[in-house]
């Protein structure tokens, strides 16, 4: 949470209007009109290995919830296309700015190398130029859900709220399960703009408290309708600047086979999921009884220090008509999971120490005790290893960890020993404090992969709020055979 903000009163008295509404509202459950059909992203996919796609970001006009604004988009689209490659493809991509700021491409939770014209973070693309990535995606590389998003230090949570990210889904990652052969799926892009005088607040001006849009692929509170015992995969990803969304769905489980684009060693049968910003999700889902259920984000508060969301229905699933007939048994059977190895479970090459913290006033946000420098490369790794980063977190709110380039697995939180269910890019990191039992910071123990020779250079781990990481929470990391590295610019 940043310190003073001028929109206080005010968000205190949106806020307590909406409690008015909500209120007065109650007793027509079911009867409600139902929102507009949910609606999928436009997707392109690639063609002989190839997927080529010319983005030009510009500011555009676009409308949430009937308000209508203008902000910074992809193609003059809120929901920009879901990019479906394959492993072995080359994703060619030309963005060109037509915005009056900076900005680049980061390709999040990709297993790819970060030298340019790859995922190189560092690149700075400047007002009406043009930046040609192509990013060539390894044979063997993970499938499922990743994103895209601009990744520029200082401006990264306003253009990601602008509109600047999107869908990037590799390969098949049902392809081991034909029992779910032809399913409907369902890609939801969980998103939330604040707008302030019909755009979106500049940075420093955004409140992760504030009064806001949810979106889902843009739209707000869609319906996705289903019949009793149907079975649809859903991949979900949080792709807004800063928010937490603490997932249910009325009456259902969440059948979790997917995280991070990574599948998991098994069926992990949920009743919530907390989905960090950043973080991807794959479900499947089982309709039950007809009726109406909603999908919320339910109300979450991310620490003493931090910020408090209200809760909100981002869609609302309608089921109706015949039940089906031979309903799909869940959750799908273990021995159907490719292994997954656990990284917890390696040689550890080294030990690292990982601190989060902030100032006092939540203003400005260190990586052990520095601010982001961009020059300086803060931990140097040698290809081939296996890392185990304890990441601590001494402040009074939660933080997001994510690494570029690689994947982890989470052997314990907090001292509590983690049930090996798969790989993933994003942990959230408890604040000091938040578990009575546990003394000290707040801690993740993290083991990171990297063994994959496709990462040589450099690229950054950080808090993946875009308030903190805006505000200093990034460092460097530099991979090379043989640290120290030498510079590969
Ligand atoms: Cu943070």
């Amino acid at each position: 949470m940043l310190g003073m903000r001028s929109g206080l009163s005010l968000s205190i008295v949106v806020m307590m209007m909406s409690f008015f509404i909500v209120g007065s509202c109650n007793n027509n459950s079911g009867k409600a009109p139902l929102g507009p059909p949910f609606q999928n992203p436009i997707q392109i996919s690639s063609v002989n290995g190839v997927l080529n796609v010319t983005y030009n970001a510009a500011v555009s006009p676009a409308e949430v919830d009937g308000k209508p604004f203008m902000s910074a988009q992809y193609n003059g689209l809120l929901a920009p296309p879901t990019l479906r490659v394959n492993p072995g493809d080359t994703l060619k991509l030309n963005l060109n700015n037509f915005l009056d700021m900076m900005t680049n491409m980061h390709y999040h939770g990709m297993n790819v190398s970060p030298l340019s014209p790859s995922d190189d973070v560092f690149i700075m693309i400047t007002p009406n130029s043009g930046f040609d990535y192509t990013v060539d995606i390894p044979e063997d590389h993970p499938e499922g859900m990743f994103y895209y998003h601009a990744h520029l230090f200082g401006i990264t949570e306003f253009q990601i709220m602008s509109g600047l990210s999107g869908g990037l889904i590799v390969g098949d990652i049902l392809a081991p399960f034909p029992q779910l052969d032809g399913i409907t799926e369902q890609i939801m892009y969980l998103k939330d703009f604040q707008l302030m005088d019909g755009e979106i607040p500049p940075e420093g001006m955004i409140d992760p408290s504030g009064p806001t849009n949810f979106t889902v692929n843009g739209q707000t509170n869609p319906t996705i309708t289903m019949r009793p015992g149907e079975t649809q995969f859903w991949q979900i990803g949080n792709i807004g600047a800063d928010l937490y969304y603490d997932l249910v769905l009325e009456g259902h489980l969440f059948y979790q086979i997917e995280r991070d684009g990574n599948r998991r060693n098994q069926t992990v049968e949920r009743n919530s999921i907390l989905m960090p910003t950043s973080s991807r999700v794959g479900v499947l889902v089982q309709a039950n009884e007809p009726g109406r259920y909603k999908l919320k984000a339910r109300k979450f508060t991310t620490g003493p220090q931090g910020d408090q969301y209200g809760g909100a229905t981002l869609l609302t699933v309608n089921v109706e008509g015949e039940p089906v007939q031979d309903p799909i048994t869940l959750p799908i059977p273990m021995n159907q999971f490719p292994p997954v190895e656990n990284l917890c479970d390696q040689e550890i090459a080294v030990d690292r120490e990982i601190v989060f913290s902030e100032t006092a006033d939540g203003n400005t946000f260190f990586i052990n005790g520095k601010e982001f420098d961009p020059e300086r490369v803060d931990t140097e790794v040698r290809i081939g290893d296996f890392e185990r980063w304890t990441v601590t977190n001494t402040s009074g709110e939660l933080h997001v960890f994510h690494i570029h380039l690689t994947d982890f697995v989470v052997c314990s939180v907090n001292g509590e020993p983690q049930p090996f269910v798969g790989k993933q890019d994003t942990v959230n990191v408890p604040y000091q404090g938040q578990d009575p039992d546990f003394e000290g910071p707040g801690e993740a123990v993290i083991v990171i992969d990297f063994t994959n020779p496709i990462i040589k250079g450099k690229a950054v781990y950080h808090c993946h709020i875009g308030e903190h990481e805006d505000n200093g929470m990034m460092a460097v990391f530099e991979a090379c055979e043989e640290p120290p590295c030498q510079d590969f610019d």
